[in-house]
């Protein structure tokens, strides 16, 4: 099996190609490594192409990516109407349903994903699974107001997930806190059979702003199998 960087690069290579066309105009950007593949499959195409183009980030990160990509920066408010947004994701189930927000970014994320006609995610082919929570055990990334953080965790437990987590900085210094000020709380469910189910459950919680849940939303996965055999779409 070819190695994982190989595999995110043939996701994104692929999912541009495929999508990506002299139709497409305004552009979402996603957040992560395997996204940074996708920018650099769009300058591949060369400038004449891009410079039509309005790209539309999802988080400081991905607003860089474009920015040092000498790309068009758009704002959602200006283009709230996008032709495709590309992005990554945490974990796949084989009904397109992901975990989202690995990077703290998935509240922007599902903001210029619903505004997109067609969403598309790009992840190696070690984020499949059949069910979500089969791999990734991080916990649902969950973002949360930071003045209802103390009434979020009790809730959380309420529903079913033992030990909901508040992220912290790797120097363990303080908290992770989102583009938008808040806080992310990692909560594992376990094998998370019901997707619509549980978002929509967590996401009533007083104090939750977005839950990294996409469901029913992505049109098409490529997960850069060897064999390209790993697109998937509904
Ligand atoms: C972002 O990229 C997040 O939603 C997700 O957590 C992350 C996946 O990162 P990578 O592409 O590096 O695996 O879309």
């Amino acid at each position: 099996m070819s190695s994982l960087n190989d595999a995110k690069r043939r996701a994104a290579y692929k999912a541009v190609d495929e999508n990506i066309t002299s139709e497409s105009k305004i552009i979402g950007i996603g957040s992560g490594s395997t996204v940074v593949y996708v920018i650099e499959r769009i300058l591949q195409r060369g400038n004449l192409a891009n410079k039509e183009c309005i790209f539309v980030p999802t988080s400081f990160q991905s607003r860089l990516l474009i920015i040092e990509g000498g790309l068009n920066l758009g704002d959602i408010d200006q283009y709230s109407e996008i032709d495709v947004t590309i992005d990554g994701a945490d974990e796949v189930d084989e009904n397109l349903n992901a975990i989202k927000g690995g990077g703290a970014c998935h509240l922007r994320e599902k903001v210029v994903a619903e505004a997109a006609k067609k969403f598309v995610i790009v992840a190696d082919y070690s984020k499949k699974s059949s069910t979500l929570g089969e791999k990734w055990k991080q916990g649902v990334p969950i973002e949360v107001i930071p003045f209802a953080y103390a009434l979020v965790i009790p809730s959380l437990k309420r529903l079913g997930c033992e030990n909901p987590v508040l992220r912290m900085a790797k120097s363990k210094a303080g908290p992770v806190i989102s583009d938008n000020g808040n806080l992310i709380v990692d909560a594992d469910f376990g094998l998370i059979k019901k997707p619509k189910e549980l978002l929509e459950k967590i996401k009533l919680l007083t104090g939750v702003v977005e839950v990294g849940l996409f469901v029913n939303m992505t049109r098409m996965v490529y997960f850069g199998n060897e064999d390209g055999k790993g697109k998937q779409y509904l």
